[in-house]
């Protein structure tokens, strides 16, 4: 294990077993979701994963160290640390480790972590992606670069339609990450479970993409796999109403000057306000259903 890297036992005993385990990210704690529902929604994932059969990794940066699990205390300041937690991704993380700060890992970092911790799967909600209006700002997730060169299979609800998800997918393509729609062949919209874009292959169950990824890593070709799980469809939200919220939270960043990486926690924010908190309890549906894929598929892989 590498030397910035702290496991808990539980983690490293289960890696050390070749039992399955799932990464977990901690930016959507602390820049994802209000408190207590994130603290609530943390502590939800780590059970999801456990019930199961796998070990839940949730990934932070604390004290010096990328922590690789984390005890209650960790969880509890990133989920009430607010504005002082910093969001890192590929860049910051040397950064933030040099300082000994505490940061919440993006989807990005937390498969930099993943990696080093030789954990192959990692559930979120959605990626960061192409936004809209990147051919003039060139706003686009360092989630795709890392997707297109770490290797770990990132189960995700797909995009929020907070992003440009038909470029989105053009940059997944030309950066060789496969995706995968899980029961699906269409790539889900996060909220909803469609969005009219199709996906490279419809994987029926995790025994499959458990094939996919052993075949991809044994052939050399390094990389991230994306496999997007729609919302359960008793939570999915109305697309229309959303798109027009969507637009409005849109507005409002742009007017406000909000720019890099605080305009998606600054999105995600005004979505919950702007749906009377109804964006939030999806947003919770979802990434407990990805838990329990991710579970899935990393069994799937152990097996092997
Ligand atoms: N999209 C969501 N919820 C989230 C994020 C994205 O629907 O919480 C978080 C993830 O941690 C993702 C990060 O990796 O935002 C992307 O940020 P940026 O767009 O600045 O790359
Ligand atoms: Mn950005």
């Amino acid at each position: 294990m590498h030397s910035f890297l702290l496991p808990t036992p539980e983690v490293a005993d289960a890696l050390a077993g070749n039992r399955p385990v799932v990464a977990l990210e901690s930016t959507v704690i602390s820049h994802g979701m209000p408190y207590p529902r994130n603290l609530e929604t943390a502590r939800a994932l780590e059970a999801e994963v456990r019930a199961a059969g796998a070990v839940p990794a949730t990934i932070a940066v604390l004290d010096g160290r990328i922590r690789i699990g984390l005890d209650d205390g960790a969880l509890d300041r990133l989920a009430t640390g607010g504005h002082a937690v910093r969001k890192l991704s590929r860049r910051d993380l040397p950064i933030a480790l040099a300082a000994g700060a505490l940061g919440a890992t993006t989807v990005a970092a937390t498969m930099i972590a993943a990696r080093l911790a030789g954990i192959a799967v990692f559930a979120t909600g959605g990626i960061g992606g192409v936004h809209r209006g990147a051919e003039t700002s060139f706003d686009v997730s360092a989630d795709l670069e890392e997707l297109a060169r770490t290797s770990v299979c990132v189960v995700c609800a797909g995009a929020k339609s907070i992003l440009d998800l038909p470029k989105t997918l053009e940059v997944l393509e030309t950066r060789g990450v496969p995706v995968l729609g899980f029961g699906t062949a269409e790539f889900p919209a996060f909220y909803s479970r469609r969005s009219g874009l199709p996906v490279d292959h419809r994987c029926d169950n995790v025994t499959e993409v458990a094939d996919i990824l052993r075949t991809k890593w044994r052939l050399g070709l390094e990389g991230g796999v994306l496999l997007a799980n729609p919302i359960p469809a008793g939570d999915e939200l109305d697309a229309d109403a959303m798109e027009t919220a969507v637009a409005q939270a849109l507005a409002d960043a742009e007017a406000k000057g909000i720019k890099g990486k605080d305009i998606t926690p600054h999105l995600l924010a005004a979505l919950e306000r702007l749906t009377g908190g109804r964006s939030l309890t999806a947003n919770i549906a979802l990434i407990r259903n990805n838990a329990r894929v991710a579970a899935g598929v990393a069994t799937a892989l152990s097996n092997s």
